[in-house]
């Protein structure tokens, strides 16, 4: 009896070992110890057999059934432990990799310059306005002074939309247009706003012009202050604090030229000082000059067309174009390739998103 125990041991047993996968496994589980299985209907035989002979093999058979439970046990965890061993490599992941890639767009360089401009005259007080780009006659030209049939106005190579089927004559307010200037933001403001104004215009612009030197579009940057003692050295001083933080030279000089524009009386055009030498364009005080903007104090008719009493208001304004001073800065030489979208262009010329200026950050790179 005891050797048909071994033998059964050895099979169940090497069976147990032989199981491929938990599949298997579990048919040698039946196999042995299922209702019908082999050990199963040994146990079955017990009661046809005399008391001693009956506790003999009924030991016998327990302990078998105990060792091939055992077994199955073990062989069962150790297909657990291989199917959890696989999974974990598959879904293996190294955490000391960076959690994003880096990034790889870029600012423009006239939004950053933008941002510049903003951060310096936001340190001096002034507040960003804007206003649409398509705009109507009185705010981009009359308002401004620009007399009807006056030449400026052809001077701006205008961009008319298609005039409206209404009948109106097209040479009245009714005609819009792409604004030439930011300026119109500042008429708006005007007629909003109740002094003491300090407002920057950053923005888009148009005229219909196109060469080595003009794109249909670009980028202005106009300034106001309106108050009741604006005078001409404050339009200095804060000018030459721009330019001054603009360009990171401490001490440079600016030089004002008489000049014309509807809109200001006086008006100036201010230069920086610069070295040419060597054909290399440097910023700084070097005995040269360099053209930066154009400004003046607000011409009283342009006060009054915007309600406001020249006799208790005046103040100054200025202009200039963005990518000029970005391309001084930033020593890019062809203003056309600003709208060309070429990614090796913006690698170049572009800047680090986060990368916020500041005044007392430094603005640059
Ligand atoms: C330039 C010159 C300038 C202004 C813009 C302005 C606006 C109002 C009233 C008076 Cl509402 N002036 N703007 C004044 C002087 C010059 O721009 O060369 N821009 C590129």
């Amino acid at each position: 009896m005891s050797a048909h125990i071994d033998q059964l041991r050895a099979e169940l047993l090497g069976a147990v070992q032989g199981a491929k996968d938990a599949a298997a496994l579990e048919e040698v589980r039946v196999t042995a110890l299922g209702k019908k299985g082999r050990i199963t209907d040994l146990m079955k035989t017990l009661g046809g057999m005399a008391p001693d002979e009956r506790k003999a093999f009924g030991q016998n058979l327990n302990v078998l059934k105990d060792e091939v439970a055992a077994a199955l046990d073990t062989r069962k965890r150790a297909f657990e432990s291989a199917a959890l061993d696989a999974r974990l490599a598959s879904e293996r992941m190294d955490v000391t990799l960076p959690v994003r890639p880096e990034a790889r767009g870029t600012l423009h360089p006239i939004s950053q310059t933008m941002d510049e401009v903003a951060a310096i005259f936001g340190q001096m007080g002034f507040e960003i306005a804007d206003g649409p780009d398509i705009e109507d006659d009185f705010h981009n030209f009359t308002a401004l002074n620009f007399p009807p049939g006056h030449p400026a106005r052809e001077m701006h190579d205008t961009f008319f939309l298609a005039p409206d089927k209404s009948g109106a004559d097209p040479t009245t307010a009714e005609r819009y247009l792409l604004r030439t200037h930011t300026s119109p933001v500042q008429i708006r403001t005007m007629m909003t706003q109740k002094p003491p104004i300090r407002v920057i215009i950053p923005g888009r612009t148009y005229r219909c012009d196109y060469d080595m030197t003009h794109t249909p579009m670009f980028h202005q940057v106009e300034l106001l202050v309106i108050d009741t003692e604006t005078n001409m050295s404050h339009l200095r001083g804060c000018l030459q604090e721009f330019v001054r933080t603009y360009f990171g030279v401490d001490d440079l000089t600016t030089r004002f030229r008489p000049s014309f524009f509807p809109f200001t009386e006086p008006s100036a055009e201010m230069d920086i000082g610069c070295s040419r030498k060597g054909g290399e364009l440097k910023i700084g005080n070097y005995g040269d000059w360099l053209e930066i903007l154009g400004c003046g104090m607000v011409h009283p008719n342009v006060l009054r067309a915007c309600g406001l009493d020249p006799e208790v208001y005046q103040g100054f304004a200025a202009g200039m174009g963005i990518e000029r001073i970005a391309m001084l800065k930033y020593g890019i030489p062809d203003l056309r390739t600003f709208f060309e979208s070429d990614l090796r262009w913006l690698r170049h010329y572009g800047f680090a998103a986060l990368d916020i200026p500041s005044v007392t950050g430094g603005l640059t790179r």
